[in-house]
């Protein structure tokens, strides 16, 4: 379950930050019964195609959801087992979520953080609890993870201090390590194709695993699933310029496991992954 800002490609960070700061790293959401699958989501007009298989092929489901200008915020917002769609729109601070993938007015409308946000939204079930994954916000900024455990408006349960401030790093979240049913958080450094995850997002501190996957300054976005249901999370690249995703199934460098082609290539679609249909 990935979130993604709309600034997230290329770019520097300081070299100083990042030699002061190597050694920390970064965690994500949580394991299903089973595999979870990708899709893609179509800023312009707000169209997610998701597919219910790791290999190319036809769309799922196509279903457009939220209001203009929104960004995908995907997961198991109900806790049964499903992933399914949600928005977070940037302008009011605001998180659309539905509980099941199709149209229709949001199952939950939840604000959360600043109001316009220049935040990026990233869903998980942080607390480990209810299996539910709930609302999350990521500040490059301040190099900081505003963390909520219900899909209600309120303020954050958790503060989380993770990564260098000032990036264009865009945040994951996952169940690294596969046991229990917290989700840790993650970062993905677009300038270098390096990840930094945590298993912990409910204390601030430093990585738990870095590692380099796919190409640095390509344009690649990170997403993270559990793509062999295996139980662990782990990572993958989506090229928005080939529409092309690359997992791995260990959050570890290397090779992909699983590479397709899904979504229209150079349109500037954005990947989700989930369990979509819930088996
Ligand atoms: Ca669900
Ligand atoms: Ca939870
Ligand atoms: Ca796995
Ligand atoms: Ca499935």
């Amino acid at each position: 379950m990935i979130l993604l800002s709309a600034r997230s490609i290329g770019f520097a960070i300081s070299l100083s930050v990042l030699l002061l700061w190597t050694g920390t790293a970064f965690a994500g959401s949580g394991g299903m019964v089973e595999p979870d699958t990708g899709g893609v989501f179509d800023p312009a007009t707000r169209y997610f195609f998701l597919t219910n298989t790791n290999a190319a092929g036809p769309a799922a489901v196509t279903v457009k959801f939220g209001p203009t200008a929104s960004l995908p915020a995907t997961g198991d917002f109900d806790g049964d087992g499903d992933d399914t769609i949600g928005v977070f729109l940037a302008s009011n601070g605001t998180f659309y979520l539905n509980n099941s993938n199709t149209p229709g007015a949001a199952s939950a409308t939840v604000r959360f953080g600043p109001a316009p946000s220049t935040l990026a939204a990233v869903m998980g079930n942080w607390d480990g609890l209810s299996d539910d994954d709930t609302v999350g916000l990521y500040d490059s900024v301040g190099g900081v993870f505003y963390l909520r455990n219900s899909n209600t408006s309120g303020s954050a349960d958790d503060t989380t201090r993770f990564g260098p401030k000032g990036t264009s790093f865009i945040a994951i979240s996952g169940n690294w390590t596969g046991a229990g049913s917290a989700d840790g958080i993650g970062l993905y450094d677009p300038a270098t194709g390096t990840f930094y995850l945590r298993n912990d997002a409910t204390s601030s501190g430093s990585a738990d695993f870095s590692f380099r996957f796919g190409p640095a300054g390509a344009g690649f976005l990170p997403v993270a699933g559990d793509w062999d249901n295996d139980g662990v999370d782990t990572i993958g690249i989506y090229s928005p310029a080939s529409g092309t995703f690359y997992l791995k199934n260990a959050n570890s460098t290397g090779v992909a496991d699983i590479s397709y082609r899904f979504g229209s290539a150079g349109a500037g679609l954005l990947p989700v992954t989930g369990n979509w249909d819930g088996n």
